[in-house]
């Protein structure tokens, strides 16, 4: 049987990137899931303290992210939601997991590379700058591995941009096997499963991915979002000034973009989509853009809003889900202490 695990971080209201890119994707590995698999969806809140969060807001967001996942179509009674810090074997993985890194391994990490960039450019400095930076930033990628080898899970779906991640995951689960072979290896090494589908991109900035931190909120549609927003942040969009339509993510991002998340809701090519609005304006493209979305939001969007009057069942969920991870990772943990002399 396969053990899927994944996670997404309680740092606002998920957008159409993390729906299509992860969420979408949950819900179609649980309707294929065999009746022996087991699937973790984990709100990854000590993920989330990397970046500075408001106390207030992290909080409401923990809670919102379980009637989120549910509103996508996650079912409770099959897959186990549950936060990642109410089970402390995780932090307890990620500490002896961490002191099995390399630094240099971290150091290798394009997200960490790409933080240092970015720290550069503020603060225009020719030499990379990594005093300033949080370690959390830096040892995240750890308590990634953590949080997937405390189920032992055997699948992580996963973007593109987690590609690298889960190879440290592999190298780690590899190391502790190699240290600890007795009685047998404990950990099998994880598999990816690559979303299908392609990124979304900011609809203010198509060179940058659509994300929930990015300052401007015009740049993203979040799955609340109300049919009057959609059509304002669409038809607002970043497009170019290229007379119609063509699929060609390089030269056109905006336009492309357009596509990718027409594509997306209708489950149609981008590339057949192109052809046949090769004739189109941007102004057509963006009207059925708007109405696809607003077909794809509507029920979570509805199913959100009834899950969020029931406060007490969302509790539970969580209740019920930390209770199971736990007992679950417990057995995992139990044998790691025995292995490294700590039980
Ligand atoms: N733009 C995107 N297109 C496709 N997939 C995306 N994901 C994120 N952005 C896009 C996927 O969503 C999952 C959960 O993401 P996360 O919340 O754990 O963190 P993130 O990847 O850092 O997403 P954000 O929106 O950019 O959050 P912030 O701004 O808080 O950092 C992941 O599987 C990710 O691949």
């Amino acid at each position: 049987p396969r053990l899927v695990f994944s996670g997404i971080q309680p740092t606002g209201i998920p957008h159409l990137g993390n729906y299509f890119g992860a969420l979408v994707n949950w819900v179609k590995l649980q309707s294929t899931a065999a009746p022996a698999d087991k699937l973790f969806f984990s709100i990854v809140g000590w993920h989330a303290l990397t970046l500075p969060q408001d106390p207030k807001l992290l909080s409401e967001s923990r809670t919102t992210m379980v009637a989120l996942i549910l509103a996508s179509g996650i079912d409770s009674q099959r897959s186990i939601i549950f936060h990642q810090d109410q089970v402390q074997n995780h932090t307890e993985l990620a500490w002896i997991l961490s002191c099995m890194t390399p630094i240099g391994k971290l150091k290798r990490m394009t997200t960490w590379k790409t933080r240092l960039a970015v720290s550069r450019n503020a603060n225009d400095e020719s030499e990379v700058d990594d005093s300033l930076l949080n370690a959390g930033l830096f040892t995240y990628p750890i308590l990634q591995a953590a949080d997937i080898l405390a189920y032992r899970a055997t699948h992580v779906p996963v973007g593109e941009d987690q590609q690298q991640h889960l190879e440290l995951t592999r190298d780690l689960a590899e190391t502790f096997n190699r240290t600890y072979p007795n009685p047998t290896p404990l950990f099998q090494l994880p598999e990816l499963i690559l979303t299908p589908s392609k990124r979304v991109l900011s609809l203010r900035d198509p060179s940058s991915k659509m994300s929930k931190s990015a300052i401007d909120p015009n740049s993203r549609i979040l799955l609340t979002d109300s049919y009057e927003t959609i059509v304002k942040r669409i038809r607002s969009a970043v497009t170019d000034s290229i007379a119609g339509i063509t699929f060609d993510p390089v030269e056109r991002p905006g336009t492309s973009n357009l596509l990718t998340i027409l594509s997306a809701c209708t489950g149609e090519a981008p590339a057949a989509l192109a052809e046949r609005y090769a004739g189109s304006n941007h102004g057509t493209l963006k009207k059925d853009v708007v109405e696809a979305v607003e077909e794809t939001l509507r029920k979570p969007r509805t199913e959100f809003a009834r899950l969020c009057e029931d406060k007490t069942f969302l509790a539970q969920v969580a209740r019920d889900g930390a209770e199971k991870a736990q007992e679950h990772s417990d057995r995992t943990l139990k044998q790691v202490r025995k292995r490294v002399g700590l039980s």
